[in-house]
Formats: structure tokens, sequence, C-alpha cells
């Protein structure tokens, strides 16, 4: 059984809405149990910033499922939820990132594990940090910047 550690993203309609519908799903994956879910924070857009605030929370899953097979049915579960790929780091009615799979590294076409911005991006770093403060180096460098991110939520589950 592995933990995985999955950042979770909307700036698009009911943002906490979609966060909810993608947990619930996630949850429902046969071989995944969802042991641990931050609180949701209101963060400012990274990579494309014309854009809406994101709220993110972070997840800790347990599973027996390969990673390549994790990422399809979440790619599954963006689909569903109605997520178009409008362009780069565009907006989106949900983003689900793996950022950890125990301690496995993957290097493929479709996947790159540990996610290879996390240590930058302080959206992902806050909400772990809260679950899983010994996957956060202290010295990330997405952590000198946290100004505008704002709790908005207890973790939904
Ligand atoms: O890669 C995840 C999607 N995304 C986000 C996000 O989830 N939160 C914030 N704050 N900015 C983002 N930029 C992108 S792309």
């Amino acid at each position: 059984m592995m933990t995985v550690y999955l950042s979770l993203g909307s700036n698009m309609g009911e943002r906490i809405d979609f966060l909810s519908a993608a947990i619930k799903r996630i949850g429902e994956i046969e071989g995944v149990k969802v042991v641990n879910c931050s609180s949701v924070y209101d963060t400012p857009p990274w990579g494309y910033i014309e854009q809406a605030t994101f709220y993110n929370c972070v997840l800790a899953i347990q599973t027996d499922l390969e990673a390549e097979v994790l990422l399809q049915k979440l790619l599954a579960i963006e689909k569903d939820l109605g997520r178009e790929r409008l362009f780069k780091y565009g907006p989106r009615v949900i983003d689900v990132d793996i950022l950890l799979y125990g301690d496995e590294i993957h290097d493929s076409e479709t996947l790159s594990v540990p996610h290879p911005f996390m240590y930058e991006r302080a959206f992902v770093l806050v909400p772990l940090r809260e679950i899983a403060p010994e996957h956060v180096p202290l010295d990330s460098p997405g952590l000198n910047d946290t100004s505008g991110i704002v709790k908005v939520s207890e973790p939904l589950q």
C-alpha cells in the first residue's frame, strides 16, 4: 500500500463544489482510500496570472494501484467534471496533480513524480505542509512568498 499526495485546484464556477465532487470521486475509485485532506485555500494564479484565483487543497490517499493506472483514473474524473484544456496554465474547473507516490520516481511522457514544480508552488506547499510537514523542506523556494494565500474552508472531508 502506497501513500500518495494529490494537489487539487479549481478557478472556474463554484470552486468549492468542484473540489468536493473531485474528492468524492477520488474516494470512489476502487483500491483508493482518502486518508487526509487539507483545508481549502484561496491562492493567486501561478503561471498565467491574468485569471481568477484558485481554490486549492491537498489530499493524502492510500492505494495499491500503479501510478500510471491512478493517473488515468484521475484524468477521467477531470474529464467527467468538465475540464477542458483551453491553453497551458489557463483556467480550469478542476485540476488533479499527483505530487508524491510513496518514494517512487516516475519520469515518463505522461507522468513526472515527484511533481517537477511542487517545491516552487506555494499553492501546493501551504496545504501539503498542513497535512504532511515532513514532505515540505523549510527552504523550499515556494515558501518564499505565501502572501495572498488565504484559508477559506475547513477540510472538505
Ligand atoms: O497546476 C495546477 C493548476 N494551476 C494552479 C492552481 O491549482 N493554483 C494556482 N494558484 N495557480 C495555478 N496555476 C495552475 S496551471
